[in-house]
């Protein structure tokens, strides 16, 4: 039997710690059996047994956890992104990678936490939408909604999804071929992409996509104006709560990174390359010594903003 909803992640090696803490974070909520796919780049063989050993005792029945390799091969000939790693282009390779997909499917960023059940999403009413994707709440706030609708021509009407979680109807999805539109249009006009995927799949699910609430992708700008205890909390960009000096995220999410660091095979992992996580005890030490959550004053400044947005 198919379990109801499937789950996808993409890591690399950087990704794989926080990867893995999001993935225990949603299968010990959920109440319903999940099928979680880990699908990676760059690892080595004795790195994901560590990180199946790491999920193993978390697995109730009914949910299964498989990682899946993406062969290097499938990356070749696509552009390099500014800032993100190539293995981000995972998630428009799935179709190749999983050919036996079916129903609903979650994907999911490396880079959240799910405070939240996801039980509602496998049956939540997309009303014929490809997929459902919660709006890009810092985008709005810095004034560059209009710049995409332009740049990706949206329409007045079109707003930029945040790509970090996405509700898939997986045969509407295959239907609309959206991933290999995706890595075509990448590949023909890279520059017409500044977020990579993001806007590719922005431009492709232009008017194919339902709006989520936004508890189901939790952005930092949400944590600062509305804070709520359930979320997926989703720590975008290139600040992450998990590396010191980064004061951006609430100390709950910095702590509670930490913690979680000390709690399991990566506890003495000091660099996992560029960009990549380190912690080191007097820059954590500091963070408690803060004692407050410590707030971004563009984010202060945008509360009217983000209000507005909110209400309409
Ligand atoms: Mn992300």
């Amino acid at each position: 039997m198919t379990a109801p909803l499937t789950c996808i992640y993409v890591t690399d090696r950087t990704f794989l710690a926080c990867t893995c803490f999001s993935v225990r974070t949603l299968i010990v909520n959920a109440t319903i059996p999940l099928t979680v796919h880990i699908l990676h780049t760059g690892i080595d063989r004795e790195a994901i047994a560590e990180a199946e050993g790491y999920l193993r005792p978390a697995i109730g029945t009914g949910t299964e956890v498989v990682f899946t390799e993406m062969p290097p091969a499938e990356f070749s000939g696509l552009p390099k992104p500014q800032s993100l790693p190539s293995s981000s282009y995972g998630r428009l390779l799935v179709h190749k990678i999983l050919p036996d997909l079916e129903g609903r499917v979650l994907y999911l960023d490396g880079d959240t936490l799910v405070d939240l059940d996801v039980a509602p999403l496998a049956v939540f009413d997309l009303d014929g939408a490809a997929v459902g994707a919660v709006v890009d709440v810092g985008r709005i706030l810095a004034g560059r909604r209009e710049e995409a609708q332009r740049r990706l021509g949206l329409g007045s009407d079109g707003d930029y999804f945040n790509s970090g979680v996405l509700l898939i109807d997986w045969e509407k999805w295959r239907e609309l071929e959206i991933g290999e539109r995706c890595l075509s249009a990448l590949m023909e006009t890279p520059a017409r992409f500044i977020q990579g995927d993001q806007c590719a799949l922005n431009l492709m699910c232009h008017q194919q996509w339902a709006k989520l609430d936004p508890a189901w992708n939790y952005q930092p700008a949400d944590v600062l104006f509305d804070d709520r205890d359930r979320a997926i909390f989703h720590f975008l960009g290139g600040r992450k709560p998990w590396v010191p000096g980064h004061l951006r995220h609430p100390a709950r999410f910095v702590l509670r990174y930490r913690e979680m660091y000390q709690s399991s095979p990566w506890a003495d992992a000091y660099h996992f390359g560029p960009g990549g996580f380190y912690l080191c005890a007097s820059g954590a030490r500091d963070i408690v010594r803060a004692g407050k959550d410590v707030l971004s004053r563009r984010y202060w400044r945008n509360k009217k903003r983000y209000e507005l947005f909110r209400s309409r």
